[in-house]
């Protein structure tokens, strides 16, 4: 604690603080709630960033700066209320920069954004604002007025994904394939009718946008009243096809189970879910999405936990070396309620594209 404390004092604007707490959410940071004493003063969010798996710290603060300012412009031009709470606010330290760098590791500060709270479940209601405001969220971010970095480079590149599952099969770290051959034959099969995003995008047929890229439910803040006030965790926001937002999100509110469900039979795609969040999307994206982009939406339902699939099988075949583990064989479990979530949403692919239709 009194380690995070001297941190802490690199930001000039955080008052006393009262307590620290652990923050346990998220694969990749170590997130901590820092509690001021006053209680005029905010709370706040501190960080420390990986920087194995983020290497361009400076690129990545700068998007997310680019980004959340443009946000705060467009809501400001738009006269919305209650604006701080609607986009994140990063502290600078004594440096001027957004990020300070203690020798080992590089932390930040941002605003806890007061009367809100992250959830684990989202309902059809809930779903349905989540789908408006992030079609809002992508058309907010479309006159970005300048080129984004790609903060991790072929972050949603499916082949790319595929080629680090076969790069992890070739080296057999931790000696695990003959364990995974059955999932790994299953998972192959699909594996060129996953990439036709990447196809379509070589051919011209498939725009990039500025993108989440990692829009979980768990990444969203939710007010009292169950509206999205804004998305979090703005590591990934990079050019990406609309799909990572759009998919990402199903990924996690669809699935009936959890992420690391062990219990395959919880694991199914809730239609309602897909619904109400489809519908609100396309209320909201319509107006700039591409036909295309439209019609391979149930495509994108089926393509992120496939590719979360893929990355955490190529992850537990390399040791567990990329995202933290609680149990022995977690990426394993992971992997499989990834892999059961992908087929249960490649058999609703005729269901949902007939509810699509109907919107049209
Ligand atoms: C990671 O930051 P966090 O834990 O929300 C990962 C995402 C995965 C997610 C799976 C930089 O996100 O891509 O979808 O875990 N982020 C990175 O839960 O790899
Ligand atoms: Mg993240």
């Amino acid at each position: 604690m009194e380690n995070l404390k001297k941190i802490i004092k690199q930001f000039p604007e955080v008052g006393e603080v009262s307590e620290i707490k652990t923050l346990t959410s998220g694969l990749i940071n170590q997130t901590y709630l820092v509690k001021s004493t006053s209680p005029e003063e905010p709370d706040y969010v501190l960080q420390r960033i990986n920087h194995l798996i983020f290497t361009n710290i400076e690129m990545l603060q700068h998007n997310i700066e680019v980004v959340t300012n443009h946000i705060r412009q467009k809501l400001e031009n738009n006269h919305e209320e209650d604006i701080e709470r609607k986009v994140l606010h990063f502290l600078s330290a004594t440096n001027g920069k957004t990020f300070f760098y203690d020798g080992e590791g590089y932390w930040r500060i941002s605003v806890f954004i007061p009367r809100s709270h992250t959830l684990e479940a989202v309902t059809p209601e809930s779903s349905y604002l989540a789908g408006l405001k992030f079609g809002e969220f992508q058309a907010m971010l479309a006159d970005v007025p300048e080129q984004l970095g790609e903060i991790i480079p072929d972050f949603h590149n499916m082949e790319f994904r595929l080629k680090q599952l076969h790069e992890a099969i070739t080296n057999n770290a931790a000696s695990r394939l003959a364990e995974v051959q059955d999932i790994v034959n299953a998972i192959e099969k699909d594996a060129d009718m996953m990439c036709s995003a990447e196809q379509l995008y070589r051919e011209g047929k498939l725009p990039k946008r500025i993108c989440h890229c990692d829009t979980k439910v768990s990444n969203m803040l939710f007010d009292e009243d169950g509206k999205v006030l804004c998305v979090i965790d703005l590591d990934t926001v990079m050019p990406s096809f609309i799909f990572s937002d759009f998919g990402d999100f199903l990924r996690s509110a669809a699935n009936t189970g959890k992420e690391d469900e062990k219990d395959l039979d919880n694991v199914k795609f809730n239609m309602e879910i897909f619904k109400a969040f489809v519908k609100g999307y396309i209320e909201s994206a319509r107006s700039f999405l591409t036909p295309i982009e439209i019609e391979m939406l149930p495509y994108a339902a089926t393509l992120f936990p496939y590719m979360q699939a893929v990355r955490f099988l190529a992850d537990y075949i390399n040791g567990d070396t990329y995202y933290q583990t609680q149990y022995e064989g977690h990426n394993l479990v992971r992997t499989k309620a990834q892999y059961k979530l992908y087929l249960e949403a490649k058999a609703a692919t005729t269901e949902m594209k007939a509810y699509i239709s109907s919107l049209l």
